[in-house]
């Protein structure tokens, strides 16, 4: 008794001194008490974490899918298993010239198809004929997994494989507890005999096995295997560690919560439960305060995109032409890393068995363009750790005359995710303008808004859950890029009925930033939309081409409901950098205003002349 007393009160003396109540975290799931009011849910959920194998995956940022196998010689996406293993034999494979232009890439994993869904092993397993061990690529003598694995080994790259649970080949797909012991038995080994494995990703695709039955997986065996052997390994999409983002286009969600109501994909009551939820993968809201209360458990089942540098999974020659370009991956770096993701984008071999000279260099422009970027962090102590109630602002100083683009934020993740709305605002020439503004932070969020130099910055948590613990703020600047074919919406609004006052100026809204209006001295665009709109901001193209003359540096935007009262919306009033990157500029206001008329009016021209040009202008709406 006595000895209980003494710790007792040992333990609030450390309390006392410390001043901070210990958290209770929960790690990877937290069931709620059936009692709990739709308030101590949410405090539950700020405070799940994830696992240690979690963590350490969700910092590498940046992993590589490499499909290879059957398909790469057939031309197929989904083979049907009935392939000659024949077809398989790749005339140079080398493993280390893969492993070399991932490492070049900055990329943290690589992460093999071992087996694709039509059954072929690219291991010489015991468990089934269909392998590499009965195909003429090194007279059956080889095994690619065990190949790409010393060359991940020599490169210090981690490791992780592919396993389709539906195989086409095999004869026991589909009697359940045979295949369950086959699938178990392939897995098996490969995580006994290729040292460490930090991923294994089973897809969701589940076909019906030649005897007519549905495949019954056990994934409570399949999974107790893999903890068992590869302990720090994560499960992914139908394991329970990392979930499928929802689509295969690079797209992650703005508000991206890993703290989520959504059970991971091999819980046996899944179904049931989503369903209950009104929820699937692909859904936009899979965290919200509304969508926790109604649910009864919440999980840390953080979300991964993955993605195709090509339009399909495997090579495919006559796709070399269509390899995603740099303006394209960069921005699915930004709705994926930058959007709480990790990364996982698919590098596909080809036949000769290496990587196409095409992809080698367009993930090393990648790696090149993301490692410029975040070179320089112009914020001045952003790495202090910031403890932010709700309502909270921080303010941090810039480096002197730092132009910059890019937002960065991160919470330390191990403590939950706690931020549910922020807000960035800039602050130079004596006032502080809107910047941009977020919902979840998670491990990583980037924003993007255009070309600035200001002296400050000051972060506002407009909500969280808990107190947030934000670990690093940053302002990068990123090169412009422009993406050939890619075209760049500029108005929110159709402009056919638009009718400029004062001018005729349809040039200025055609939709095409070639053709421009251009005017003697520095004259304002008047513009009557016909209707009235939400304005959110605007966009001001200069127009393309080598001849700027004529485009506006500084300005004023007004909104009218009449087009006699005007009012001047909130900007900070500059193109900054448009001289040196004449891209469209998208000026939001951070509010909208309700207006039918809308006044651009030129302060300054780039090179201090007196005349104005427009290519195009726009309303945005969001
Ligand atoms: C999907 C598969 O069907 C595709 O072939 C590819 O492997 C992709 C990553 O997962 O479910």
């Amino acid at each position: 008794m006595k000895k209980t007393i003494f710790t007792w009160l040992l333990a609030s003396a450390m309390v006392a001194c410390t001043s901070q109540p210990q958290e209770t975290y929960y790690e990877k799931q937290v069931a709620f008490p059936a009692d709990a009011t739709p308030e101590q849910k949410v405090d539950m959920v700020s405070r799940l974490v994830p696992t240690p194998q979690q963590l350490e995956w969700q910092q590498m940022e940046f992993t590589a899918f490499l499909h290879f196998g059957m398909n790469t010689f057939t031309g197929n996406e989904w083979g049907d298993g009935k392939e000659s293993p024949e077809l398989f034999n790749p005339s140079e494979l080398d493993c280390e010239q893969w492993v070399k232009a991932l490492k070049d890439g900055g990329f943290k994993m690589a992460l093999i198809t071992a087996k694709h869904h039509d059954g072929f092993c690219l291991w010489p397993t015991a468990t089934t004929e269909y392998s590499v061990k009965n195909s003429p690529w090194k007279d059956g003598k080889g095994d690619v997994v065990r190949e790409l694995r010393d060359a991940c080994e020599k490169y210090g790259m981690k490791f992780g494989v592919y396993l389709s649970p539906w195989d086409r080949n095999a004869e026991c797909y589909g009697d359940s507890p045979a295949y369950n012991k086959f699938f178990i038995e392939q897995l098996s080994e490969l995580l006994t005999n290729y040292g460490e494995v930090h991923e294994v990703w089973f897809d969701g695709a589940n076909g019906e096995g030649p005897n007519g039955k549905k495949q019954e997986y056990d994934w409570t065996a399949i999974l107790a295997k893999i903890r068992e052997l590869q302990p720090k390994a994560v499960t992914a999409i139908m394991g329970d560690d990392v979930r499928w983002v929802g689509n295969e286009g690079g797209m992650g969600r703005d508000t991206e919560w890993s703290a989520t109501a959504m059970a991971p994909g091999s819980y046996t009551h899944k179904k049931e439960a989503m369903e209950a939820l009104g929820i699937n993968n692909m859904s936009k809201d899979l965290g919200s305060r509304e969508l926790i209360a109604k649910a009864q458990e919440a999980y840390w089942y953080p979300s991964e995109v993955d993605v195709s540098i090509r339009p399909g999974w495997f090579y495919h020659a006559d796709q070399d032409e269509r390899v995603r370009s740099l303006a394209n991956l960069v921005n699915i770096y930004y709705r994926s890393v930058g959007c709480n993701s990790v990364l996982l984008l698919n590098i596909p071999p080809d036949k000769r068995g290496l990587i196409h000279e095409v992809d080698v260099q367009r993930i090393k422009e990648l790696s090149e363009y993301i490692n410029k970027t975040f070179a320089n962090n112009y914020v001045e102590n952003g790495n202090q750790v910031w403890k932010a109630e709700i309502g909270q602002s921080k303010e941090y100083n810039v480096k002197a005359n730092a132009m910059v683009n890019t937002f960065l934020i991160q919470e330390d993740i191990a403590k939950g995710q706690r931020v549910e709305d922020f807000l960035v605002e800039v602050y130079s020439n004596g006032a502080w303008q809107y910047a941009a503004e977020g919902t979840t932070v998670g491990y990583k969020r980037l924003l993007r808004f255009s070309d600035c130099t200001p002296e400050k910055i000051r972060v506002t948590v407009r909500s969280t859950r808990a107190t947030a613990n934000i670990t690093n703020v940053g302002l990068y600047y990123a090169e412009p890029l422009q993406d050939e074919g890619a075209k760049v919406r500029i108005s929110h609004v159709k402009t056919d009925e638009w009718k400029a006052v004062d001018a005729d100026a349809a040039a200025a809204f055609d939709g095409n930033q070639e053709t421009a209006w251009t005017a003697e001295g520095l004259i304002p665009l008047v513009v009557d939309m016909g209707k009235e709109e939400a304005v959110a901001g605007f966009c001001y193209a200069p127009v393309a081409g080598e001849d700027l003359s004529g485009t506006i540096y500084k300005y004023n935007f007004y909104i009218s409901t009449d087009g006699q009262n005007w009012t001047k919306c909130d900007t900070n009033g500059e193109f900054s950098n448009i001289m040196h990157n004449p891209v469209p500029y998208f000026v939001r206001f951070g509010k909208t205003y309700n207006a039918r008329y809308f006044k651009l009016e030129p302060v300054s021209e780039i090179n201090a002349e007196k005349n104005t040009s427009i290519g195009d202008v726009g309303i945005l709406l969001k």
